[in-house]
């Protein structure tokens, strides 16, 4: 729908978003780095928000009912900064140090800098976590309070974002969801790094929003007025809305219009005209008090009624009450396991994770999540609950469809609101969800990412459905924590160390390993590995695996004492767990073997001798894919012999 205000726009607006673009164009320049282009196009656009709209507390960036707002399109953070200070949150020095070493005004704010729910580097992510946000809200307002949560998730994104495949992913599933407090405004530019939209796309995007069945309004994105009442019109909306708002890139610069000015600093020359144009004070980093007076007070006199009225029913809760939502409020949602009930007996690995996760979720109620169109395979339904729905904002049980990228960033909006939630797929599709992933470790969510049939004995599938790289490629992302698990005992721990903590995790579990040890039950998840089995003498060899290869290696390790060559045996189910610690010194510096069904390369810093995979795999049944590719306990011990022929040379 388009829509034209006649009412005159108020020149007051536009003095205090003058200034934000003029502040942003002297930061850009200092720092000689930023994107000038969406700073003077989109300014209107974020200061009607904020002016008119958004929930939030100045005082307060924490408050835990403000609206949320994502800035999809990151690479416009000076400008949100630039508004920060005008609203007297930031100071003019943060300004001058725009992307510099230790401010808090970094290239792309994350969640460091106050009052940023969530900024993008990589586009799209952001209106994906949205998405998570808006789950979030709409599950806490029903099964916790609905006076207290209600709050709406507003993005800000640019071509760019609707671009990429993970905002189809996920606003589809916002779609189904009816999550009608999200609410998109579109900087819509049609120009993007490169050059016009159209080099690269061809896409009627209203054609296509009304299929996802949104509620659709185009606007000037120059006039508040127009901004302001798109806004006001998505309050009674049952479906999620996008506000089109058409903008000219770096608008009032000679470059209006082009790509040349999305992300090249301008020089002072230009910038000085600009400001003429503008209408602001003339010299750098110099802006109107009374621009600045009149944004905060409006906001503040906005809001002063409704913090007051939710302040209110807050204090009134009951102590007992209080005390669980401050938790919330203080994201404070670690779990302690105690001694949790579950069956185990003669079941698999992932059947029994079902039942720790379901024994953990009946009194956890932080805890949601879902699969991608996976959850009876990787084991993850909750029982005791119903699926996340329309009609249904209670459910935990939710259907991301096959939507793995949008899956991973929906669970890092959810993390964001104080849950600890969950997601679920085949180990060998994490690559699919890996820029998600690599989200939650850089902004460390505490995001529980449960992969499932985790190697070559997956067997009949064939090589698509084998992982061979996986495990070591997500070990290498930094602050991630990958547990593997060999049976109960060690599952267990696994979960406690999980819930213990708040890092993002990824629990890789086999198709159907049944096997079970006495010698796990002394386990030191925390520790990352530990050792399973002592040797006996001072000349030993030791041997290094987790998982369900670690089966195999007690056999190798059986052989080799029947040949009178003594073992330890490490077992290291969580790698990163063991990078922290001081208790490298498990393994000693020769003879140290590990045994893997992934690439070797997962285990070249402790060792040089791998037996592992350096191609993919292949279609088979388990024991002929492990026969294959020479997983057998005597060709092994085999080969440990040869190793140690080689050192004895
Ligand atoms: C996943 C990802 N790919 C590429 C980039 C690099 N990049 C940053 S902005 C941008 C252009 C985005 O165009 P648009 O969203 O229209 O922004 P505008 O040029 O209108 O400011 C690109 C390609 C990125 N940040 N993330
Ligand atoms: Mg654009």
């Amino acid at each position: 729908m388009i829509f034209k205000k006649e009412k005159e726009e108020n020149k007051e607006d536009y003095r205090v978003i003058n200034n934000m673009r003029a502040l942003a164009l002297d930061a850009i320049n200092k720092a000689n780095s930023g994107h000038p282009g969406i700073c003077l196009g989109a300014a209107p656009i974020l200061y009607t928000l904020y002016a008119k709209h958004l929930s939030v507390d100045l005082d307060n960036p924490k408050w835990y009912n403000r609206d949320r707002f994502v800035l999809s399109a990151g690479h416009g953070a000076p400008l949100f900064y630039s508004m920060l200070y005008m609203l007297g949150i930031i100071g003019m020095e943060d300004m001058k140090e725009l992307r510099q070493l230790g401010s808090i005004t970094p290239g792309h704010p994350e969640i460091t800098t106050p009052f940023v729910d969530m900024a993008t580097g990589p586009l799209g992510q952001g209106i994906a976590s949205a998405v998570g946000m808006a789950i979030a809200e709409r599950y806490l307002n029903s099964a916790y309070n609905k006076s207290l949560i209600n709050h709406y998730t507003y993005v800000l994104c640019g071509d760019g974002d609707l671009e990429e495949g993970v905002s189809y992913e996920s606003l589809a599933l916002a779609s189904r969801l009816k999550l009608n407090k999200l609410i998109i405004l579109y900087d819509s530019n049609d120009i993007t790094l490169d050059g016009k939209l159209s080099l690269s796309s061809s896409e009627d995007i209203i054609t296509r929003f009304k299929s996802l069945n949104f509620n659709i309004l185009v606007v000037n994105g120059e006039s508040v007025n127009e901004i302001d009442e798109a806004i006001t019109r998505c309050y009674d909306s049952e479906m999620p809305s996008i506000i089109i708002c058409k903008t000219v890139i770096g608008k009032f610069s000679s470059l209006e219009g082009t790509s040349a000015v999305h992300g090249k600093p301008l020089n002072e020359e230009e910038i000085s005209k600009i400001k003429e144009k503008l209408e602001v004070i003339n010299s750098p980093f110099t802006v109107s008090g009374d621009a600045m007076n009149y944004f905060r007070d409006t906001i503040k006199l906005r809001m002063h009624y409704i913090l007051r009225e939710w302040t209110r029913k807050y204090e009134n809760l009951k102590a007992e009450e209080k005390e669980k939502y401050d938790k919330l409020f203080n994201l404070e949602n670690t779990y302690d396991l105690g001694n949790l009930k579950f069956e185990y007996e003669d079941l698999s690995l992932r059947d029994i994770s079902g039942n720790i996760l379901n024994a953990i979720a009946d009194d956890f109620p932080l805890l949601i999540g879902g699969s991608a169109d996976l959850s009876s395979s990787c084991k993850t339904s909750l029982k005791n609950t119903t699926n996340f729905d329309e009609n249904n904002y209670k459910g935990r049980n939710i259907n991301f469809g096959i939507r793995e990228h949008a899956m991973g960033s929906i669970l890092n909006g959810m993390a964001l609101l104080g849950l600890r939630p969950f997601g679920s797929t085949f180990l060998v599709f994490s690559d699919y969800l890996r820029p998600a992933i690599r989200m939650s470790a850089l902004m460390d969510l505490p995001v529980i990412y449960v992969f499932t049939h985790d190697s070559i004995t997956v067997g009949e599938d064939g090589a698509t459905h084998e992982p061979i790289e996986q495990l070591a490629s997500l070990e290498l992302i930094p602050n991630l924590y990958v547990y593997r698990p060999y049976d109960v005992n060690e599952l267990l721990s696994c979960y406690r160390d999980i819930l213990a903590n708040k890092h993002p995790s990824v629990l890789v579990l086999p198709r159907d390993n049944k096997g079970i040890s006495e010698l796990t039950k002394n386990n030191k998840i925390e520790n990352g590995a530990y050792i399973l089995k002592k040797e006996e003498t001072k000349d030993f060899v030791t041997l290094i695996a987790n998982g369900e290869e670690l089966g195999l290696t007690m056999q190798v390790s059986d052989n080799l004492n029947a040949l009178n060559i003594d073992t330890r045996i490490i077992s290291m189910p969580c790698m990163k767990n063991f990078g922290t610690q001081d208790s490298r010194s498990i393994i000693p510096k020769t003879k140290v073997f590990a045994i893997t069904y992934g690439v070797k390369n997962y285990y070249y810093k402790f060792t040089d001798k791998v037996i592992g995979m350096i191609n993919f795999g292949i279609s088979a049944k388990k024991e002929d894919v492990l026969n294959h590719f020479g997983y057998n306990a005597d060709l092994i011990t085999e080969k440990v012999r040869e190793f140690l022929g080689d050192k004895n040379e």
